[in-house]
């Protein structure tokens, strides 16, 4: 009788732990982007959107922009965007080579990042 409540408590935690898998394994993989990796756009400003395989949490996610001399600045994400996407205006963009940066946080704890250039048309 008491074996039989062990077995049915391990039973349990096995299947639990099978039905967790696949949220563990769900971080967030870029599949869309806007601009389009090396894309040329034209300025001086431009909607970014960047979207996921899987929800992201926008809120510890961030985004920074790199500049055609280098330096690199925060850019603040779109409060409204969608639970897989973000979203973003820059503002202001000369024509030149710019790299868009991306850490994002997914719901299954882990961070993924990675690196959008594109250039602004003159
Ligand atoms: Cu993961």
């Amino acid at each position: 009788m008491r074996q039989k409540s062990l077995r049915n408590i391990i039973l349990f935690l096995i299947l639990s732990v099978a039905a967790g898998v696949p949220q563990a394994s769900a971080h967030a993989i870029i599949v869309q982007s806007v601009p389009a990796r090396d894309a040329v756009v034209a300025g001086p400003v431009i909607e970014v959107s960047l979207s996921y395989n899987v929800r992201i949490d926008a809120t510890r996610s961030r985004l920074s922009l790199s500049d055609p001399t280098g330096a690199e600045s925060r850019i603040a994400i779109a409060t409204d965007s969608a639970p897989e996407k973000l979203t973003a205006t820059l503002t202001d963009l000369a024509a030149g080579s710019y790299i868009l940066h991306w850490q994002v946080l997914a719901s299954d704890g882990h961070i993924t990042r990675g690196d959008i250039p594109f250039t602004v048309a003159p």
